[in-house]
């Protein structure tokens, strides 16, 4: 005898009999599986640097990087609690590197990016070149290279870190090694990848491998000074004047899973409202401005993070001249032909 079909009781003891069994009902779940826009639990969030700057620096007296491998405060997305990630797919953490450390060599399949917050003297370490960093340099750590960081200055250095971690956790592809040497061998004088590769030539025999830049530092001397010669030219009515990071061999984005943009805000000015797929990453570097979304604004200023979820809009006021780096999941968004924007007149 069949229970009445409009019955909830009927239903519901119906789901307890099939759980057992490893089976849901999906038209419970259609909706939320397949919305009608993005939905994601990932939240709009800021951390302060004036609020997190000192839980850095007391991290700093309680583990060495030694002992921790890497020193970071995760930016754990406070919608996504205990999974360890920024927006969906994009992991960002603040690392503390202090005078005399070593964070010691390892490898592994998460690709990585360097955005330096605050001090410099310290180095990062890629396959074997040293690349020594200040404030504002955007560094790259590719997948599967043999890195360490070191501080043989006299001051701590605290840097952005951007992963992909919970792409590769989603697709189950993590794996990691151990060099064994704390700091790996120098092979390659400092500056060499930036001649070889990022000199507007490229070696005559150089062919491509795995969508990654061979360069893998970009410092803000030089990014700095390219957004202020277009300072006076063509904005974008949403973003200023934002320009992407580029691998220089195929123009494509520097990191296959993740792209990385550098933007300027002049004084005064009021983007239009824009939205994207790609939740984002952001860090004023210089400046300061307001970022309103529709239920909440931020007040942000030179070395504060904060983060915009996927298809969340938003829109920039600029109060002085200001500086944002971010990076977001997009290239692999628009390899999958998924990635979309809207501006708002
Ligand atoms: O510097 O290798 O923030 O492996 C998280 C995992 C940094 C790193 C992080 C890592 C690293």
């Amino acid at each position: 005898m069949n229970a009445r079909i409009d019955e909830p009781a009927a239903r519901r003891a119906y789901y307890d009999r099939i759980a057992g069994h490893s089976l849901k009902p999906l038209w419970e779940v259609l909706a939320a599986l397949v919305p009608a826009q993005p939905a994601t639990d990932a939240v709009p969030a800021l951390w302060r640097w004036a609020d997190v700057h000192p839980f850095i620096t007391e991290s700093g007296s309680l583990i060495t990087a030694r002992e921790a491998e890497r020193r970071v405060l995760i930016l754990e997305n406070p919608g996504l609690p205990g999974q360890s990630t920024t927006t969906s797919t994009m992991y960002a953490g603040l690392q503390l590197i202090l005078p005399g450390e070593v964070a010691p060599a390892h490898r592994h399949t998460q690709s990585a990016l360097r955005f330096v917050v605050d001090g410099e003297g310290a180095y990062t370490a890629v396959d074997g070149e040293r690349v020594t960093m200040a404030p504002g340099d955007f560094i790259i750590t590719p997948m599967w290279t043999w890195h360490d960081h070191g501080n043989p200055g006299d001051e701590p250095v605290t840097w952005l870190d951007g992963l992909d971690i919970a792409v590769v956790r989603m697709l189950g592809a993590q794996f990691r090694e151990n060099h064994g040497h704390e700091a790996q061998p120098v092979s390659r004088p400092e500056g060499d990848a930036a001649a070889r590769y990022g000199s507007g030539m490229l070696p005559v025999d150089y062919a491509p491998r795995n969508g990654v830049t061979p360069v893998f530092s970009y410092p803000y001397r030089r990014s700095r000074a390219a957004l202020a010669r277009m300072a006076d030219g063509p904005r974008h009515r949403c973003h200023g004047i934002k320009m992407r990071y580029v691998n220089p061999a195929t123009g494509g984005a520097p990191i296959a899973t993740i792209g990385a943009f550098l933007q300027w805000l002049p004084a005064g000015f009021a983007g239009a409202p824009y939205r994207s797929t790609d939740g984002t990453v952001f860090t004023v570097v210089e400046g300061s401005a307001r970022v309103e979304l529709d239920d909440r604004s931020f007040d942000v200023g030179p070395k504060d993070t904060f983060v915009i979820p996927s298809w969340h809009r938003h829109r920039l006021h600029a109060r002085e001249d200001t500086v944002l780096f971010s990076f977001s999941d997009r290239p692999i968004q628009q390899a999958l032909h998924l990635w979309r924007e809207h501006e708002e007149a």
